[in-house]
């Protein structure tokens, strides 16, 4: 577009109905023009007849603009359409040289660009960022030798161990066909009759009825490959692989009547807090670990690793760190970008090989076919967010979206009419894995696929008793929405195999009077070591760093204690909201203004870990006639947060029925409330709510 300055544009729009509406002024503004460069003289009137007559069909700078808009939109993702992508970067920090050859995972020190993208799965683009779901987890890693795709979760197995089965999963957990809701959620007939029929998903449902689901932040949440890989040496020899991603913020979750809250007051909720870290330059970091075993150390263990249902205790293979990923910059352009990013798992590089787990072999398909439908074409890998880094080249051609122009007479290999055409380059090109097949072909489950429910007893049994109830607490929750009786109870019948006590609190919730039969298992369930790796309050960090702090205020408060708190708060890494019923400040006890940040109303609890309620007498006499005032109090404790209070905040407490514990102190004790803001009052929680 020219630079030359737009004569007719002075900075001042024409009102159509007279005067003129204010435009930032100053600046060299480039010229409006259409697609093909032509100027606009006005980008406000189309062209009619006269003043009061029809629009005309010669109207091309209309036509244009509107047939653009027409097709601003592409097919969304069929699942994890909804996300939030961000630019960074990948240090190798450990090499795995004896492994593989992959540049990526033997330069110690090489920056590689990334850009990852979190997802939900089951709702659509424009789904709230909170609901109880799997979030995805993939990184585009644009490696010297080409993109590497690592297309994760954020829980480290799946519900199913066959890719054939994935169109009828997605089908059951999306909207109902007949009704189209609910959207993004589990809890509903389809979902809850398919996943009862499926004694395979049974060790998934632990996982997604457990916290892990329920994230507090992106940047607190871990990745995983799922999918044993493996990694090829300069021998030639291979090595099993699986991928994960730790989050240095450690783990953290909402509680799930927060969860429900926080989806009406930021239905951007993730996405907000990832761009406000990343603006505020909190880059959110990862670490990158493997675990490494062999053919031979796999035939022991007491699962097939090549079952995505199952995953392998670091406790029997440890992780080993190599890296880390730090998460840096956002995107310019949130469609050219993190919708137009195409992420396959089928991209990666020479020294990377895939293992014949049969839900990666259909996913190797599946991705590339559904960018090709999304994106239209198959240059979708020309499109800037999903070109390598690295040159590339070869004698593919034309296509919808060609975008670039290959020049000469030579669109073949071999060739001797072209001396610098690409050739194949045996000795560094793509190599798999050498190795042998045998056996009988034919549509076969392995048998060592067959145990269902030993993982799922593990993960269950690992949890600590505060997690555990929530297990079986959203399992009531989602299954009191299910109106078929007999989807509720065979799915009772398969808890039993998992953990007769999860059956029976499960069963209680449900108000059932005799505990439904387990289904025939097809082998014995294993008795497993619990894993304490598997637990999400183990990992839970004591930190305010990445957290954030509300303080509660209004007319009348007392600075000097706002003050001693936000200090306290921001020092120890929190990010400090100021919260008062007017957003254009509150008049302190001194008669000073203070600047609010956010307005009472618009601004919950729930959008805090930790809160602090500074009132003057009259000042708490006025919110306790206020509901949002008695909800962010009320709220507050029954998430279980640390509450700071002085004698107004407490009188606020009082009108809301709020209790006294530990976790509620003094607003002069800066010190005692940072220490409880750090975690949550798991204790508490059975004095607020009843737990199946
Ligand atoms: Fe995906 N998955 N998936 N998936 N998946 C897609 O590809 C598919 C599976 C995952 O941010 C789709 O580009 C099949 C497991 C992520 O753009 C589609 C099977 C895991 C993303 C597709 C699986 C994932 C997708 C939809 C069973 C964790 C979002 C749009 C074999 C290891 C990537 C798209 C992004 C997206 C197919 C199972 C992760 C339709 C057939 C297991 C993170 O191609």
């Amino acid at each position: 577009m020219s630079k030359e300055k737009h004569e007719n544009n002075p900075g001042k729009t024409p009102n159509p109905v007279g005067g003129e509406l204010h435009q930032i002024s100053g600046g060299e503004h480039p010229m409006l023009t259409t697609n093909q460069g032509v100027a606009l003289s006005d980008n406000q009137n189309s062209l009619r007849a006269n003043p009061h007559g029809p629009t005309l069909l010669e109207d091309f700078i209309l036509r244009e603009k509107i047939t653009s808009f027409d097709h601003e939109r592409i097919p969304e993702r069929i699942v994890h359409a909804r996300a939030t992508g961000v630019h960074g970067f990948f240090e190798l920090t450990t090499s795995l040289e004896q492994y593989t050859t992959a540049r990526i995972l033997t330069e110690v020190g090489e920056k590689t660009p990334v850009f990852t993208r979190i997802s939900t799965v089951a709702g659509g683009a424009g789904s709230v960022d909170t609901p109880r779901d799997v979030r995805g987890f993939a990184v585009k890693f644009y490696t010297k030798e080409g993109n590497w795709d690592l297309v994760g979760n954020n829980i480290p197995v799946f519900f199913i161990q066959d890719a054939i089965k994935f169109p009828d999963l997605v089908h059951a957990v999306k909207m109902e066909p007949d009704r189209g809701f609910p959207q993004s959620a589990t809890a509903h007939d389809t979902f809850w009759d398919y996943i009862s029929l499926t004694p395979e998903a049974m060790h998934m449902v632990m996982w997604i009825m457990s916290d892990r689901t329920l994230p507090r932040s992106l940047r607190m949440i871990e990745g995983f490959g799922v999918h044993s890989f493996r990694l090829i040496n300069e021998k030639g020899n291979s090595t099993f692989v699986k991928f994960h991603w730790r989050p240095k913020l450690g783990l953290q979750s909402t509680i799930w009547d927060e969860t429900v809250k926080i989806a009406g007051a930021d239905p951007d909720f993730h996405r907000r807090d990832m761009f406000d870290a990343i603006a505020m330059g909190n880059y959110p970091e990862w670490e990158f670990a493997v675990q490494l075993f062999t053919q031979d150390e796999a035939e022991k263990f007491p699962f097939d690793h090549l079952d995505a249902t199952k995953l392998i205790p670091e406790e029997l293979v440890p992780l080993q760190v190599i890296g880390r990923m730090v998460l840096n910059r956002w995107p310019d352009n949130f469609f050219a970008e993190t919708e137009q990013v195409a992420y396959c798992p089928g991209n990666i590089v020479p020294g990377i090989d895939f293992s014949n787990d049969p839900l990666l072999q259909g996913r190797l398909f599946s991705y590339i076919d559904t960018q090709l439908s999304r994106l239209g074409s198959p240059n979708f890998h020309q499109i800037p967010i999903n070109a390598p880094k690295c040159p590339f080249g070869n004698h593919q051609r034309d296509g919808h979206m060609q975008m670039s122009q290959p020049k000469g007479r030579v669109a073949y290999e071999p060739n001797s009419l072209s001396e610098n055409s690409p050739r194949e380059t045996p000795a560094e090109g793509f190599r798999s894995a050498v190795v042998s097949e045998d056996g009988e072909k034919g549509r076969i489950r392995a048998e060592s696929f067959a145990d269902h429910y030993s993982q799922a007893r593990q993960f269950y049994l690992s949890q600590t008793a505060y997690e555990q109830a929530h297990i079986a607490s959203a399992l009531v929750f989602e299954l009191s929405k299910v109106e078929h009786l007999h989807v509720r109870e065979a799915m009772v019948g398969h808890l039993r195999h998992i953990e007769e006590e999860l059956a029976k609190r499960v069963a209680a919730g449900l108000a059932f009077n005799k505990l439904p039969d387990a289904p025939v298992a097809a082998v014995p369930v294993k008795e497993m070591k619990p894993s304490p790796a598997l637990q999400l309050i183990g990992k839970m960090k004591d930190t305010l760093i990445g957290r954030a702090i509300g303080i509660l205020i209004a007319d009348g408060s007392d600075g000097a204690v706002i003050m001693n708190i936000r200090k306290a708060a921001t020092n120890a890494g929190a990010a400090v909201k100021i919260v008062a019923p007017k957003v254009g400040g509150a008049k302190l006890a001194d008669g000073s203004m203070l600047a609010v940040d956010g307005q009472l109303a618009g601004t919950p609890s729930v959008l805090f870990d930790a809160v602090a309620v500074i009132l003057s007498d009259e000042g708490a006499q006025a919110l306790s006639r206020e509901s949002a005032a008695i909800d962010f109090v009320r709220d507050a404790f029954g998430h279980l947060k640390a509450i700071a209070a002085d004698k107004g905040g407490r009188a606020l407490l009082k009108s809301a029925n709020v209790g006294q514990d530990a976790g509620v102190v003094e607003a002069n004790d800066k010190d005692a409330f940072i220490t409880v803001a750090k975690t949550r009052q798991w204790d508490r929680e059975k004095s607020v709510r009843t737990l199946a």
